[in-house]
């Protein structure tokens, strides 16, 4: 690990140190363990150093009530760690606990501007109609990922496809900075979204993503739910009456249909395009059971070890504590450094 202030500019230049997180704003669902923590744990590897967290700060944009908060975020805690992230390999911690992220959030505030942040479509659809009620948190919530990414000079960003723009502003947050202070200081990061689950689908709407807060339990499949729950989700999630076709081509126009096919894909670590040969011409009452049997398999353990670490909340403060201080020695610095760029007193 360095915990050395790099100051070269392009990305090939820094360790390659992967940053990615996800808030603790309900219950994990199975987009987040296929967009996200699995490809997590697979970049778990000598080749890169990787930082995960628990964004409990964006969490709160929206209202959480405290006293569910702490739960939601040993809850996530727990799926990662059940999920294969090893607190030895990887730096896993909360992000509250680490105060350097709000104090470059603030610096990156004020680097970037009104008019981008105007164009981020996430919060078009989550403010919705009631965009002048929202918290100004919730608008300034990329400033804030941006500082957590570059708070670690992190190269490398595993994110889900409704993430992209926010990486990608993160870049122009970095270039700015950059160009303004006439620093080379932030590495140019790049996202990494690849596979079929960069996007997995509300099992009754298929042109919705699959949300944590999503209005109904039917929508989603969630990382806690058992066996007979996954498979009455998959049996009632929408369809169409046609049998699956051979290619995927045959698959435009019916979304939730080829949501099922990529999960299963995602799920079997297949393409989805081996997953529409092998079903090519059945019918849904001999995909989805095969798809729910999948689901079982794969959730089931996960499911098992997370109950196992949420009854040892204690372990998982040690483990985010730990996580926390070693976070601490790599954001630092760079926080130190940028303040002295940007020529605040210390
Ligand atoms: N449906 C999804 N398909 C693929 N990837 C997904 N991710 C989330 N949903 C899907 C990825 O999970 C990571 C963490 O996301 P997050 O929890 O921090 O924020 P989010 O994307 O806003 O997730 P939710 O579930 O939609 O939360 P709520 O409902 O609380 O706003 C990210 O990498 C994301 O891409």
């Amino acid at each position: 690990m360095t915990d050395a202030v790099q100051t070269p500019s392009s990305a090939g230049q820094f360790t390659k140190r992967v940053f990615s997180g996800i808030k603790p704003s309900g219950g994990l669902t199975l987009g987040n363990y296929l967009g996200a923590i699995k490809r997590f744990v697979d970049m778990q590897s000598p080749e890169f150093e990787t930082v995960y967290c628990v964004v409990d700060l964006h969490a709160i944009t929206v209202w959480q009530d405290p006293s569910e908060l702490k739960t939601a975020t040993r809850e996530v805690a727990a799926g990662y760690l059940a999920s294969g992230i090893d607190p030895t390999k990887s730096i896993l911690f909360n992000q509250s606990q680490v105060s350097q992220h709000a104090e470059l959030g603030w610096i990156f505030n004020c680097v970037t501007r009104v008019g981008w942040m105007n164009r981020m479509t996430q919060f078009k659809d989550k403010a919705g109609a009631n965009s002048e009620n929202v918290s100004l948190g919730l608008y300034a919530y990329p400033s804030l990922m941006a500082a957590d990414i570059l708070l670690y000079h992190a190269t490398h960003v595993p994110v889900g496809d409704d993430q992209k723009q926010h990486v990608e502003l993160t870049r122009d947050i970095a270039s700015k900075f950059n160009h303004d202070f006439k620093a080379d200081f932030f590495p140019l990061c790049e996202p990494v979204i690849e596979g079929p689950a960069m996007r997995i689908m509300n099992l009754r709407d298929g042109t919705k993503k699959m949300s944590k807060s999503g209005e109904s339990d039917m929508e989603r499949i969630n990382m806690t739910d058992d066996a007979d729950k996954i498979a009455k989700k998959f049996k009632k999630a929408k369809t169409d009456p046609e049998a699956l076709p051979e290619t995927l081509e045959g698959l435009k126009g019916r979304p939730e249909a080829r949501n099922l096919i990529d999960i299963y894909a995602a799920l079997s670590d297949q393409t989805s395009e081996a997953v529409i040969k092998e079903y090519a011409g059945a019918g849904w009452g001999r995909f989805k059971p095969a798809l729910a049997d999948l689901a079982v398999d794969k959730l089931a353990p996960i499911s098992t070890e997370m109950s196992r670490y949420m009854d040892d909340p204690a372990e998982i403060d040690r483990i985010l504590a730990d996580g926390a201080a070693r976070a601490r020695a790599i954001a630092a610095p760079i926080l130190d450094k940028t303040y002295e760029i940007v020529g605040l007193l210390k």
